[in-house]
Formats: C-alpha cells, sequence, structure tokens
C-alpha cells in the first residue's frame, strides 16, 4: 500500500507541474461544476496524479473524511486551498 506521505507527494506534483494554480486544478477536476469536489472527483485527480485505481478510491475516501470541515462528503474551495497550502508549504 502506498503512503500517504507518496500519495500527498505525487498530488503535489501534479498540482505543481500541471495546473498554473491551485483554482485551475480545483476547476478542472470539479467535472460537474459545482463548486465541491466529491469523493469521484478526487479519485480522479488522484489517478491523474498516478495512484493506483483501488488505492486512489480509499486515498479519496480518506482524505475527504479528514478535510471535509462542513460534513457534506465533498470538499469545497476552502477545504481544498487549505489542503493544497499546507502540501505546497511543507518543506521541499
Ligand atoms: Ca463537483
Amino acid at each position: 500500500m502506498a503512503s500517504k506521505k507518496k500519495i500527498l507527494n505525487q498530488v503535489k506534483i501534479l498540482l505543481s507541474q500541471s495546473f498554473e494554480t491551485p483554482e485551475k486544478a480545483f476547476a478542472f477536476f470539479d467535472k460537474n461544476g459545482d463548486a465541491h469536489l466529491s469523493k469521484n472527483e478526487l479519485k480522479d485527480l488522484l489517478k491523474a496524479a498516478g495512484v493506483g485505481g483501488f488505492i486512489s478510491k480509499v486515498a479519496a475516501k480518506q482524505m475527504i473524511k479528514g478535510l471535509d470541515k462542513s460534513k457534506d462528503k465533498k470538499l469545497n474551495w476552502s477545504e481544498f486551498k487549505k489542503a493544497v497550502d499546507a502540501l505546497m508549504s511543507e518543506a521541499k
């Protein structure tokens, strides 16, 4: 099982290399445009970062559990941004 650290690192690489800003990444993966990332949308983000199918499903679930402050089982922009900011400010 890929470690959480490895998964987060893959996400970090995807976000920093493929998107100019976190806003653009959020908009790209918010496929249905409801201003939230659902578990499935987050799973697609993880897949795009190179995380395997089964692991991406589990990791998406855990990420929502950890980051979803409003308890609607989705990530809104501020929840996503907070997570990205924390990720990007980690030691390089
Ligand atoms: Ca959405």
